[in-house]
């Protein structure tokens, strides 16, 4: 899966996707992820992506050129018939559940576009932009981390991303526990500072676990 990421801030990306999960999955050429600097895209000596809304009100919003040249450069990037699915993260946007993340791992190519200020110009959500995705209803300084949250979910779903192991415990996630794994958890050592592991994990017996754990579901 290709993953295209635009910021006015690419510094604030270095790091999260470079490590652990996210490091594997590029290495393994099951995931590329690229991050571009929309400033590159703006004119003049100061580069100026942000402007003053039109009607008036506290705050700017983010230029349309400088967005559409960069989505249209990144769109450009690969041939044949094939756009990224384009999408804008905003407190506006739908919100962000499991069922869209796994919807969104199945498309070869994303766009994210994290935006700041008080937003972007309407015309590039209406022109370029497929989906608006909320990650929570708060209100952050930017996208940047809403992009970073979108990518960890999603790309844990892509083949290559996932070591053996992990994706193995995803895949037997007991279909009778609802596919989730919302109950306690214990590991070693049985009695820490005299707090024990309930004694039913301790049997060996995986019928009495699993009712126990779907008693304690929520
Ligand atoms: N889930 N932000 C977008 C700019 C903005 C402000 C107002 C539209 C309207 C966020 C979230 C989020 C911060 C990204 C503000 N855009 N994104 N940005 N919550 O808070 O996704």
């Amino acid at each position: 899966m290709q993953i295209d990421i635009l910021t006015l801030f690419p510094d604030m990306f270095t790091g999260p996707l470079t490590e652990s999960m996210l490091k594997r999955g590029q290495e393994s050429g099951a995931l590329s992820l690229k991050i571009h600097d929309m400033r590159a895209h703006a004119e003049g000596k100061h580069r100026q992506c942000d402007d003053q809304p039109y009607g008036g009100g506290a705050g700017m919003l983010m230029m349309a050129e400088p967005i559409v040249k960069c989505i249209e450069a990144v769109s450009g990037e690969r041939v044949a018939g094939s756009k990224p699915h384009c999408i804008y993260l905003s407190p506006r946007g739908q919100r962000l559940t499991q069922k869209k993340v796994e919807e969104l791992a199945q498309k070869p190519w994303l766009l994210l576009l994290a935006g700041h200020y008080e937003g972007i110009d309407q015309r590039v959500i209406d022109g370029w932009i497929d989906e608006e995705i909320s990650i929570g209803d708060y209100v952050l300084t930017g996208g940047e981390l809403p992009a970073m949250v979108l990518v960890d979910a999603v790309a844990r779903h892509v083949p290559g991303v996932l070591g053996k192991q992990e994706s193995a415990e995803e895949e037997s996630f007991s279909p009778a526990l609802g596919g989730k794994k919302e109950y306690p958890h214990y590991t070693r050592p049985e009695d820490f500072r005299g707090m024990k592991v309930p004694e039913v994990l301790l049997s060996g017996n995986h019928k009495k676990i699993d009712e126990w754990r779907k008693s304690q579901l929520r």
